[in-house]
């Protein structure tokens, strides 16, 4: 299954760079990542090639003009069964792994609306957007970081894209909580040792120890996170193990 992107905006050179390097790089290269960037000048008609332009009622700011995004997506994925058209916006639904993993398995051409300035006419929204998007709760100066934060975040789960062993094992293991402590050699480093138990080749300690310290992490750093992760029986025996030792 290859992921199909499509991007529109007024700086496609943001993109390139970025996809030309790592993992994103190879997943385009073995064919199951494809992103198309198209400048959205391309779709306007006037000799300025405008894209922007006064609010009605007045105030500050530019607003982006309706036309180019129309053309552009129905230039670019004509037929609407076959695409769905997320636009990226301060005011959208939050993006999370559970959005990212949906898009990833989504057979539809996904279709990335850009914006820059103060706003895109909201006819965009109305007619044309299938999902309006926000990366969290910070304000950026437009839609393109968004975009490529989305898509690197799809494209990972797409089966193929991360090494195999890797991927769908590992990631369940920590599935909702936050990540165990890593280390590499050296053993001492400065007076900072690794713990004994990575050293000790016992390998359910070793699962186990990282196991009670993912979850250690998360209850100091991210209690929200406990409520909706999904935990087992000795998960929660490590958990009042935790509390007992209070954290
Ligand atoms: C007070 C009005 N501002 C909204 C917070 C106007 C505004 C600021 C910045 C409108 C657009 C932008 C540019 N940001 C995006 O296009 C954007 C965004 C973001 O700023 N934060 C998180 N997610 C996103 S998705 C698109």
């Amino acid at each position: 299954m290859t992921m199909k992107c499509d991007i529109l905006t007024i700086f496609p050179d943001i993109f390139h760079a970025y996809l030309r390097e790592g993992m994103l790089r190879r997943a385009i290269r073995n064919g199951l990542l494809e992103v198309r960037v198209h400048d959205l000048r391309d779709f306007t008609a006037d000799k300025h090639r405008t894209v922007d332009d006064y609010p009605y009622g007045g105030g500050s700011g530019m607003v982006m003009k309706p036309e180019p995004f129309f053309i552009g997506v129905e230039t670019i994925a004509p037929v609407r069964s076959r695409r769905r058209v997320l636009m990226m916006s301060p005011a959208g639904r939050k993006f999370d792994q559970t959005l990212a993993k949906e898009l990833a398995e989504e057979e539809r051409h996904l279709v990335f609306l850009c914006g820059r300035y103060e706003a895109i006419d909201e006819r965009v929204r109305i007619a044309l957007a299938d999902d309006e998007i926000s990366i969290g709760d910070y304000v950026l100066t437009g839609g393109e970081l968004p975009a490529l934060v989305i898509i690197d975040a799809a494209a990972r789960l797409v089966p193929g894209v991360l090494g195999s062993a890797h991927s769908a094992e590992v990631e369940s293991f920590t599935w909702g909580i936050l990540d165990y402590p890593h280390y590499t050699r050296p053993p001492d480093y400065r007076g900072l040792s690794v713990p004994e138990v990575l050293l000790s080749g016992h390998h359910r300690d070793i699962l186990r120890w990282r196991r009670k310290e993912a979850l250690r992490r998360t209850l100091r750093r991210r209690p929200d996170l406990i409520e909706s992760a999904p935990l087992s029986e000795e998960d929660e025996c490590l958990i009042r193990e935790l509390k007992e030792e209070s954290l």
